[in-house]
């Protein structure tokens, strides 16, 4: 630290003493993910305490952060800071501006860049909407967690942008059904670390989560299981009914929450194959017709939806122009992985619609029901194009050789968004080997708590960068960015779900926001220290071996 810096702090520390009561506190900028820079100035702190203000711009955006400030600062750091709307007070004041106020917007990252400028009398934020909302996070990380009568912010200048546009978890509400409360709490968090996309996986063999008018029996039968496995399917059961699901209220409910936090949410229909759920409602949809029963182990199933029935392609098309009503993000996921093809061989529907439509002489697929497989997601992703919407899909969609429109997100290794972004795909990366967050988090699993296996350490998730190598320039504009991902077929519970999430989402956080220039794994634990001193004051259940250096 210089001396004119030191000083400055001194000033500041006196300020704080003289101006207000209750704890001092002191801000640190050194956030998670680190801002791409941060100047120091020599002139004295911002007294942030209960008699700043905060004055937004006359737009309902700007309005709305400022509120998001308030409610934020007082739950992190106990200071409640009043906001006026198109305030113009000139002391002791946080200022939201939009560029338009502005006029000086710093160079936009997708919109999403912000600049802070913090002064002895104010805080100016400066930013689009999300861009503002990126802003306050970090002037909400930096003050310190707990109870404090006044914070001293060092003046400053913070000017920073993401380096990836696609910044997402996913969690699985199929295996395990989380209620709309915990959904919130988890889009919490992940707007906590500046991400932006919440890829729902709402349907699978195990349940299907999401109310579709037009078919009841999803809901009514298949949100519902007899049991559930004991286990790494042990053979053994709990005997205990299991289910739930969310109503079309629920689902409003959630988008809205997730857009005032700039996120959103890409709901995934896991289709043709993780579908037994749906055949339990719906046996007709199935090649052999069931009965089928919603499943109550682990695994992949070979009963998958039928493609040679016209009944499973309306369903397709009626169940996915529900769900394009209910959630309006510019994604739709349509799965794709896993599914067998053993049904299909034997499915007199099947072969007839492969040799009607000369499946079997598609070069690109390995099999002429690789062809078939082909044919069903371009089937699928016709229905979201009429709807201007984009396909979103696991690597398996690039097997049939026809889903060429759509957006691939690889998740066995980094081969398949090598390939989708050669050929000119857009991808985003979210490989088991570094984004799995349903493995364990350190080498010594009898530590933990049971989860599917494999081990993704906090430092393997850092020290991964989403840009594959090898990739070309014009290539590399494919990879859109990364996403973790949470299957919770062990994880019962949301507080289980946040131990596997925090703090591996720190690290997948900067792989997201930082140029791999900014990373220091050493660095970044001694701000994930702060950041644990946030979680505690907030009660979040996260995982502790990073701290206690078990993840070795
Ligand atoms: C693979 S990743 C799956 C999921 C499982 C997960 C467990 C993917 C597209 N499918 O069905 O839950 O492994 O790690």
């Amino acid at each position: 630290m210089n001396n004119s810096f030191k000083t400055t702090l001194l000033m500041c520390v006196c300020c704080a003493l003289f101006s207000c009561s209750g704890k001092q506190g002191e801000a640190d900028y050194s956030v998670i993910p680190l801002p791409k820079s941060v100047s120091l100035k020599d002139t004295a702190c911002f007294v942030l305490s209960p008699s700043t203000v905060i004055a937004s711009g006359i737009d309902s955006a700007s309005q709305a952060n400022a509120r998001f400030l308030s409610d934020e600062l007082y739950d992190f750091c106990g200071i409640r800071a009043e906001v006026i709307d198109g305030g113009n007070d000139t002391s002791n004041v946080i200022i939201i501006r939009s560029y338009a106020v502005d006029g000086n917007a710093p160079d936009s990252a997708g919109g999403e860049a912000y600049a802070i400028d913090i002064n002895p009398d104010s805080i100016v934020v400066t930013g689009s909407p999300a861009g503002q909302f990126y802003a306050i996070q970090t002037l909400c990380k930096s003050v310190p967690a707990g109870r404090f009568g006044s914070v001293s912010m060092p003046s400053a200048h913070i000017a920073d942008y993401p380096r990836f546009g696609y910044r997402g978890m996913h969690l699985d509400v199929a295996r395990h059904f989380f209620p709309v409360s915990f959904v919130k709490k988890y889009i919490d968090i992940m707007a906590l670390h500046d991400m932006n996309a919440l890829h729902l996986h709402l349907t699978d063999d195990q349940g299907w989560r999401v109310e579709i008018k037009k078919y009841p029996k999803l809901t009514e039968i298949g949100s519902k299981r007899s049991e559930t496995v004991i286990g790494h399917n042990s053979g053994k059961y709990d005997g205990k009914p299991y289910g739930g699901f969310y109503t079309q209220d629920d689902i409003r409910d959630i988008v809205a929450y997730a857009a005032a936090r700039h996120i959103e949410i890409i709901p995934e229909i896991d289709m043709p194959g993780h579908m037994q759920a749906a055949l339990a409602s719906y046996p007709e949809l199935g090649c052999t017709g069931g009965p089928y029963t919603v499943l109550t182990e682990w695994g992949i199933s070979k009963d998958v939806l039928c493609p040679g029935n016209p009944a499973s392609l309306n369903f397709v098309t009626e169940v996915l122009n529900e769900v394009m009503d209910l959630f309006p993000s510019k994604y739709i996921h349509i799965g794709g992985d896993e599914c067998p093809r053993d049904r299909w061989k034997e499915c007199p529907k099947c072969q007839a619609l492969i040799a009607a439509e000369h499946l079997d002489t598609v070069k690109s697929a390995a099999s002429r029901e690789d062809a078939l497989q082909g044919w069903f997601m371009k089937y699928a992703e016709r229905v979201i194009e009429a709807r201007g919407r984009k396909v979103i899909g696991w690597d398996e969609i690039l097997e049939g050789g026809q889903a060429d429109n759509a957006t691939v997100m690889s998740w066995r290794g980094s081969e398949g968004g090598i390939t989708a972004a050669k050929k000119g795909c857009d991808v985003v990366m979210s490989p088991n080997t570094a984004c799995y967050f349903d493995y364990y988090q350190t080498p010594n699993p009898a530590r933990e708590p049971l989860a599917i296996g494999g081990c993704i350490t906090v430092k393997n998730v850092y020290d991964w960068d989403p840009m594959p190598e090898g990739l070309k320039e014009g290539e590399r504009e494919h990879i859109l960015g990364a996403q973790a991902n949470i299957w919770t077929e062990y994880m019962p519970t949301g507080d289980h779900v946040i131990h596997m999430m925090i703090p591996r989402a720190d690290a997948l956080c900067e792989d997201q926001w930082c140029d791999p220039s900014q990373k220091n794994y050493d660095e970044f634990l001694k701000r994930l220290d702060r950041m644990r001193a946030l979680y505690d004051h907030l009660g979040y259940t996260y995982a502790p071996y990073v701290f206690n250096g078990e993840d070795r």
